[in-house]
């Protein structure tokens, strides 16, 4: 049988979502572990813009964009527009803070007062939806926590203390459910550098 092929990188938020996305679809796939100084040309040949994940479908489709592979992942359960739309405000409203948190020296463009403002902006929409439900979009895990709470968890990893003590006690209970789910676990495990001849590593 011939299965699609995943170029990941373990810690990449990106590469994170592609694979929880896969996983919980209940799709097997193979899986190669990429190390960003060191792109593999095969990776490189289907995908020239050389970002993390890359999936190549069984059929030679190469999808080189997370949520578009999230959204092949879910083709039988797929988002609503409201909730598509909540994770693409993440990608393109929130990460830019996120990458200005992280880094503060790469990027002097603005105050650090100023990035938290932002991303509490975030935080605050998250939290009013989980005053709602335990998911986002409900009482079960769906698209957009699988789309967002790997960026969370980047901006948690900063300061956790901090973060465990900003006045969002939904959106902490739904990250520490998050990181303690065994789902997102299995997708953590450790694979070394994908080489050609090496047999072949499926995931999950
Ligand atoms: N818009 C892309 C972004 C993916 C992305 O930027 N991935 C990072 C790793 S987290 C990457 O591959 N960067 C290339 C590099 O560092 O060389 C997606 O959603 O798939």
């Amino acid at each position: 049988m011939k299965i699609s092929t995943l170029y990941s990188f373990r810690r990449c938020p990106y590469a994170m979502r592609g694979r929880l996305a896969i996983s919980t679809s209940g799709i097997k796939v193979e899986l190669r572990e990429v190390v960003l100084r060191d792109k593999p040309t095969e990776m490189l040949e289907v995908s020239p813009k050389g970002t993390v994940p890359v999936l190549v479908l069984h059929n030679g489709e190469v999808i080189e964009e997370s949520l578009d592979i999230m959204i092949w992942a879910f083709k039988n359960n797929l988002p609503k527009p409201e909730e598509y739309e909540l994770v693409k405000f993440c990608d393109e409203n929130f990460k830019p803070w996120l990458d200005r948190y992280k880094y503060p020296s790469k990027y002097n463009d603005c105050t650090q007062e100023l990035v938290l403002e932002n991303a509490l902006y975030f935080f605050e929409l998250l939290e009013k939806k989980l005053e709602k439900n335990i998911f986002l979009f409900g009482n079960s895990r769906g698209f957009s926590d699988i789309g967002i709470a790997p960026f969370i968890r980047q901006f948690a990893h900063v300061d956790i203390d901090r973060f465990l003590n900003l006045k969002y006690p939904k959106l902490i209970e739904w990250y520490e459910e998050f990181v303690d789910w065994q789902g997102f676990k299995s997708s953590m495990k450790k694979y070394p550098k994908w080489v050609d001849d090496q047999p072949v590593v499926f995931f999950p």
